[in-house]
């Protein structure tokens, strides 16, 4: 399988978590492929039409997006403790916990893009704090349910962890550790785990 990859992608950090929790980490050959909304990557819009990371090309050749398809279909090629509970109150939890994390995520780097990447004359700041909102928003919500969370290892925990591991990476400088110290406990406990100090940005 090829992965076309970003090593600063939250996304990415997803699936490759998966990959090393299950096993499939060497089964997978990684493209690097940085690519942003104003400098496609030829390469990844050739595979996926809305030319995002992570996109899978699978051995049959289907190729694969968002990070949510891609860590379902990577989920079904193992034998070890399933991250996408079969069905019941485990599933929703487990993937109302991966919409909250991406949430999160799709919200910080929207945001991001409005300061880094448009012209600072046309950049709209009650745009960017509109979607900082939703972070600090998200960021409550996981601070709630940390204490629920407990050591469980699915894509809920790894979708909120890595969503968490972003804000570090990207908005250490707003100290959202301080304000959110049950998330903070909770991603400590995650990151902690070999697959996710082999995936730390850099
Ligand atoms: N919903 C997607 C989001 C993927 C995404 O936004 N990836 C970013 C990199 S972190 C990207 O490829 N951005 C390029 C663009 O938006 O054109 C997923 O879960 O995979």
């Amino acid at each position: 399988m090829k992965l076309y990859f970003s090593p600063t992608s939250p996304y990415v950090r997803k699936v490759t978590v998966l990959a090393l929790e299950t096993g499939l980490d060497a089964k997978i050959e990684r493209l690097v492929s940085p690519t942003t909304p104003i400098d496609q990557n030829a390469e990844v819009a050739k595979a996926n039409p809305v030319a995002k990371v992570p996109t899978l090309v699978t051995d049959d050749g289907q190729h694969l997006f968002d990070s949510r398809v891609i860590c379902e279909y990577l989920d079904g090629l193992h034998d070890k403790a399933k991250f996408f509970p079969a069905a019941g109150k485990a599933r929703w939890t487990a993937l109302r916990e991966q919409a909250l994390g991406d949430g999160l995520l799709d919200a910080a780097l929207l945001a991001r893009y409005e300061g880094f990447l448009r012209p600072e004359d046309k950049r709209w700041p009650a745009w960017a704090e509109g979607q900082m909102k939703k972070v600090y928003g998200a960021l409550a919500e996981i601070d709630l349910i940390a204490p629920s969370l407990g050591d469980r290892v699915d894509i809920g925990t790894v979708t909120l962890a890595c969503a968490l591991g972003y804000m570090d990476f990207r908005y250490a400088g707003i100290e959202w550790r301080k304000q959110y110290p049950k998330a903070a406990a909770f991603a400590d406990r995650m990151f902690a785990r070999p697959s996710f100090q082999a995936t730390v940005p850099a």
